[in-house]
């Protein structure tokens, strides 16, 4: 079993509750992913002869590892991230994954370096607007592409393997990821925390969308808030981890508009809020419809009103009048034309090609980029293709069309292998100039997996997310 030569002194001999099995096979690993970029920074890194001031005690492994990170990994003096720092962030993510247990977590990223990490990238999300606007090539870069990922659910090494197959994010490589980092999958905070952390070193590069998972109500069900505490304790660390971790979600952005060309967002498109009749009406009395909303035929929000909603909500609200965050991370295409309350999920709408062709026109658009529908979510959605491929083409209308994008290949990750779908993942790729002729990528998972014990019960949790339990929202929220 303890095959490995570099992952004797931290590998457990025995299995306490949330420990690895096997290491995987050296051959099926994808630890040299980032060799050379570890290398690249290996003054820093244990295999360098010089030793630094972190590096004085002596190394308890018998065996010299070259695959052996320096851990702890430390907060650059000044707080500017580069590019070794956030690749040694991947290789190191990678190898704990496979050589460490999960509690052990805090000894490679201290709570004061995650703190840092998050505070900084909150900042900037935080002061993104609803959606964003990106323009590449307005700043005299020429030759551009966006990669544009859809659900990776705390796959950390499909989200390796991916960044390594696109090309990592770059001056002329822009990344818009439609969210879904956490949940289901056993390495949801590093995945979020590298993503971050490419966000505070690129931020004009990267582009972190929120997803419905991205919020309170499913991480207390699917795993993530589990997760959070097996790696910092259940008591004070842990707590404040994921805390956090919700703070940050809170801030991020709910969709993007790339090259004006391509709306991005996790779920899709969102409602017109009619005026409410407001107690407080600032002077302007008798203004307000006095409609009940509920009786209102539903139309489409425009692009104005998604800058005005307010997304800094833990759990986006399924009733009231702050509906478009849930409408645009929990919405689903529908074959059949027409815009209607989702009523499988109980949040967000379901729109048909007709709203999709609407949407497109009226905001002068080619192509809805969506994701949020996995090929659990698409075996139950007869006349919706099926997501084998990591991606579909949903509505072909006179203006454009609409796709959806999922990232997380051979999913749930914790099904037993005969009951995984072994779907491939996918990532789209726009390219200068026009940006609105999709080229899809699809790639297949990177197995074996290292074993962890799962974060959420997967054979009684509610699958696919299709029936929000809002009893159990209101008290989570
Ligand atoms: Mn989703």
């Amino acid at each position: 079993m303890l095959s490995q030569p570099d992952s004797t002194e931290s590998f457990p001999l025995e299995t306490p509750e949330s420990a690895i099995g096997e290491p995987p096979p050296p051959s099926s690993s994808s630890e040299d992913l980032f060799s050379s970029a570890s290398l690249a920074c290996a003054s820093g890194s244990a295999s360098s002869p010089s030793l630094s001031d972190d590096n004085q005690k002596p190394s308890p492994s018998p065996v010299p590892s070259q695959n052996r990170p320096q851990i702890p990994i430390t907060w650059p003096s000044g707080g500017s991230l580069t590019l070794d720092w956030v690749t040694n962030l991947m290789s190191t993510f990678d190898w704990a994954s496979k050589n460490l247990r999960p509690s052990e977590l805090p000894t490679v990223l201290p709570v004061e370096v995650f703190d840092a990490l998050v505070l900084t990238a909150s900042k900037i999300l935080h002061k993104e607007p609803n959606w964003v606007p990106i323009e590449p090539g307005s700043d005299g870069v020429v030759g551009s592409s966006v990669v544009v990922v859809g659900d990776v659910h705390g796959q950390l090494h499909d989200v390796l393997f991916l960044l390594k197959d696109a090309g990592l994010p770059s001056e002329n490589r822009f990344f818009v990821f439609n969210g879904d980092y956490v949940d289901r999958g056993a390495w949801g905070l590093e995945t979020f925390l590298l993503l971050l952390a490419w966000k505070v070193f690129m931020p004009q590069r990267v582009f972190l969308l929120r997803g419905n998972h991205e919020s309170k109500y499913c991480t207390s069900v699917y795993g993530f808030e589990k997760e959070v505490l097996a790696k910092y304790g259940e008591k004070k660390d842990g707590k404040h981890v994921y805390r956090k971790c919700l703070g940050c979600f809170e801030g991020l952005p709910l969709a993007s508009i790339i090259a004006g060309q391509v709306y991005t967002a996790h779920g899709g498109v969102f409602r017109n809020i009619p005026p409410s009749p407001s107690k407080r009406s600032k002077g302007k009395k008798n203004r307000k419809v006095t409609l009940n909303p509920d009786s209102l035929p539903l139309s489409l929000g425009s692009l104005d009103e998604l800058l005005k909603a307010r997304r800094s909500v833990l759990d986006p609200p399924w009733e009231g009048h702050n509906l478009i965050p849930g409408d645009v991370l929990w919405s689903d295409p529908s074959m059949k034309p027409g815009l209607s309350p989702n009523k499988e999920r109980g949040i967000g709408l379901l729109w048909g090609p007709d709203y999709t062709q609407e949407f497109l026109k009226k905001n002068n658009l080619k192509l809805i980029i969506r994701s949020h529908e996995g090929p659990d979510a698409r075996e139950k959605r007869p006349g919706l293709g099926g997501m084998d491929e990591g991606y579909t083409i949903d509505h072909v209308v006179e203006s454009g069309k609409l796709i959806t994008v999922f990232s997380a290949p051979d999913y749930p990750q914790f099904q037993a292998a005969e009951e995984r779908y072994k779907n491939k993942g996918a990532y789209i790729v726009l390219k200068s100039p026009n940006f609105d002729t999709p080229i899809f990528h699809s790639f297949e998972a990177i197995t074996p997996r290292p074993k962890v014990n799962p974060y959420y019960d997967f054979e009684d949790v509610i699958d696919s997310d299709e029936e929000l339990d809002l009893t159990m929202m209101v008290e989570a929220s």
